[in-house]
């Protein structure tokens, strides 16, 4: 069974003299076990990245600096969330085509995500994403 996405408000300790700290914790804050964190930087305002699903990989999202939209499509409704704050993150499951826009020059994007990096979990055809989507769709409709 998917689950779906969605803005997790990360726990924030500190001061305005001091600064702050943000956090959040596998298994608690995040549905998963963290096998893998990476982030993705000095990116120029305008650029699309992403375009892609992936099949049972979930990651939890965030941007510690600037501003990053992103528009998340389970194959039958796209939402759009933005990450612009470092206290979002943003949770995504299995099966969910994502693109994601830098507003801002620079902003960082990181990722924590439930495995490591295997390029055959992609999907990186829209085509043979939405056939998935309706093979999946067709198989849950039939069960007893
Ligand atoms: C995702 C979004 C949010 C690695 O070798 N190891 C890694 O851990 C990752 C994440 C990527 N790569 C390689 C694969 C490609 O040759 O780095 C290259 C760039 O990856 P990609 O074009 O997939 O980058 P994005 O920004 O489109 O997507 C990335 C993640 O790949 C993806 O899982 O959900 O960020």
């Amino acid at each position: 069974m998917k689950d779906s996405d969605s803005i997790v408000e990360l726990k924030k300790t500190g001061s305005a003299d001091v600064g702050f700290l943000s956090f959040f914790e596998s298994q608690r804050d995040v549905p998963f076990e963290i096998k893998r964190v990476y982030y993705i930087y000095d990116v120029p305002a305008g650029t699309k990245r992403g375009m892609h699903a992936h099949r049972k990989l979930r990651q939890f999202l965030w941007c510690p600096y600037g501003a990053i939209k992103l528009v998340l499509d389970n194959g039958i409704e796209k939402k759009e969330y933005i990450l612009d704050s470092p206290e979002k993150g943003l949770y995504v499951g299995e099966g969910v085509w994502r693109d994601m826009y830098w507003l801002k020059d620079n902003s960082v994007l990181c990722v924590a995500a439930s495995d490591y990096y295997d390029e055959s979990d992609y999907i990186r055809d829209y085509g043979e994403f939405l056939r998935l989507v309706r093979e999946a769709y067709w198989k849950d409709e039939n069960k007893l």
